[in-house]
């Protein structure tokens, strides 16, 4: 089995308990990925220094090899803050009106993804198969070639992309599509994402493309592009199942909730999940049903994220404000309505808190995928399971059709949702429950590695 090289922005130490918590989905996903193909794990240390000095740290604990720099301050300022986090991020989810266009944020990305290429380039071995991650490190693998680095080449965007009416505001945006068709392999979370790159391919780059096997041929090259939707690692996450810690986290949460309906949402802290609106919705639900405060209570676990940032830092203030209001309207003595948490739990807590909550809001307003939804029905009770009301604007909503889809933007939809599920029928809540379960458990990380892994090997003739 060939090597393989895994390269993202930042690297989880796999001893680091819940580490996946606070870098996100992809955390938990590459370290699944890197158990099963002996390989080394390239990114950055998360360290900062005054200035650069290319020193490679190389490590290996529980089986993963993993190799970092440290960055320097004002390169972490201008290609992380700035570039990933305050221009593609926001861009990339649709929010035109935050996404900052600042030429120094440009350079410093491009700058990074060169300090990337120049140290991981030693570690590359002729037959290792390279796969880079994510919206930090799009120009890397043209970064790779310029040094002669010949090897099959990977890329994955866990982010939505975004039409090209939106993409085209990125000022050099032919540059950096440019650069992505050095890749052999070039992969999605699902179809919607896939089409519009295609899209922006024909009409922006005047490239030929075959729609039905995503083959996209420009100047002489042939990449690959492949919606490869991404799952949680399910097996591990049931292992949680008869642990005391998540017994424990479950039935702390149903003691302190007692006789009420308790519903749920786990998102980090950041505006494209939608914290804001979702309050919104459930304060019209209140306005509706003033009764139901007294037996709803809705847990928000929200740990900050990215707080360099002034959008970051707004959203935080803004959904304290909002939960504040709410509660201070329609508390009393012995009941808070909203239970707002600004910290992380480890797996199995959050395992027994899905549990204990008979209602899942995953309410995001753009989502690549989100692994929230998908551990939220995993984690049910079969025999007495919970709803998942699902954004369908989450890149999950294409493969979880059986949740209650809902706009998260219409407070109205979303508390009509929250009512249709404190009063769906036992049946039909299995039902439809059955069928999620059914995505989850097949379509898991595991999956996702293989067949991204094995296109990028070249095994798989073609998708069709
Ligand atoms: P994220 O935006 O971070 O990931 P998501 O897919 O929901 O979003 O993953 C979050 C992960 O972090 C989940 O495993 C969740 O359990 C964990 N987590 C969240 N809050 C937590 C808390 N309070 N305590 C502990 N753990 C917590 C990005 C993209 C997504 C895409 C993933 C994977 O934005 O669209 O699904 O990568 O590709």
């Amino acid at each position: 089995m060939n090597r393989l090289v895994v390269i993202s922005n930042r690297v989880a130490v796999p001893k680091a308990r819940g580490a996946a918590g606070a870098q996100g989905g992809l955390a938990g996903a590459l370290q699944a990925a890197l158990r099963k193909h002996r390989g080394i794990w390239f990114g950055w240390s998360g360290e900062e220094v005054d200035e650069f000095t290319g020193q490679v740290n190389v490590q290996e604990n529980d089986g993963v090899t993993t190799a970092v720099i440290d960055l320097a301050t004002h390169d972490v300022e201008e290609y992380y803050n700035g570039y990933a986090n305050s221009t593609l991020w926001p861009l990339f989810h649709y929010r035109i009106d935050l996404t900052e266009y600042e030429r120094e944020f440009g350079r410093g990305y491009e700058r990074v993804n060169e300090l990337f290429a120049e140290s991981v380039a030693p570690l590359i071995e002729p037959d290792d198969m390279v796969w880079v991650h994510d919206y930090h490190l799009i120009p890397l693998g043209e970064r790779l070639r310029a040094r002669g680095v010949k090897n099959r080449i990977g890329f994955f965007l866990h982010i939505p992309w975004p039409p090209t009416r939106l993409f085209v505001s990125l000022p050099f945006h032919e540059r950096l599509v440019s650069t992505m068709l050095e890749y052999d392999v070039i992969g999605f979370q699902n179809n919607e994402w896939l089409e519009s790159f295609l899209h922006y391919c024909r009409k922006e780059m005047g490239a030929e493309v075959d729609e039905k096997t995503g083959e996209i041929a420009l100047n002489g090259r042939k990449v690959r592009a492949r919606a490869y939707p991404i799952g949680i690692d399910y097996d591990r996450f049931m292992s949680h199942a008869h642990s005391g810690e998540a017994r424990q986290a479950q039935q702390r949460l149903m003691a302190s909730t007692r006789h009420r309906t308790a519903m749920i949402g786990v998102d980090r802290l950041d505006y494209s999940k939608g914290l804001p609106e979702r309050i919104d919705g459930i304060g019209r639900f209140f306005d509706n049903h003033p009764e139901r405060a007294r037996d709803l209570v809705y847990i928000q676990i929200a740990p900050p994220s990215r707080e360099d940032i002034g959008s970051y830092q707004h959203i935080r203030a803004e959904l304290e404000q909002k939960t504040g209001q709410i509660n201070g309207a329609r508390s009393d003595v012995d009941l808070v309505p909203i239970r707002y948490v600004n910290r992380g739990y480890s797996q199995a807590e959050l395992f027994g808190f899905y549990r204990a909550s008979k209602i899942g809001l995953v309410t995001p307003l753009r989502d690549g995928m989100n692994l929230v939804a998908k551990e939220y029905v995993a984690a049910q009770d079969p025999d007495d399971p919970g709803v998942l009301i699902l954004s369908r604007f989450a890149g999950a909503a294409q493969q979880l059709t059986d949740a209650l889809l809902v706009n998260p933007y219409s407070p109205d939809d979303l508390a009509h949702h929250i009512q249709i599920a404190l009063e769906m029928p036992a049946s039909e809540r299995k039902a439809r429950w059955e069928k999620l379960i059914v995505s989850v458990r097949e379509e898991n990380v595991n999956r996702w590695t293989e067949d991204f892994v094995s296109d990028l090997a070249g095994e798989t003739v073609s998708a069709g």
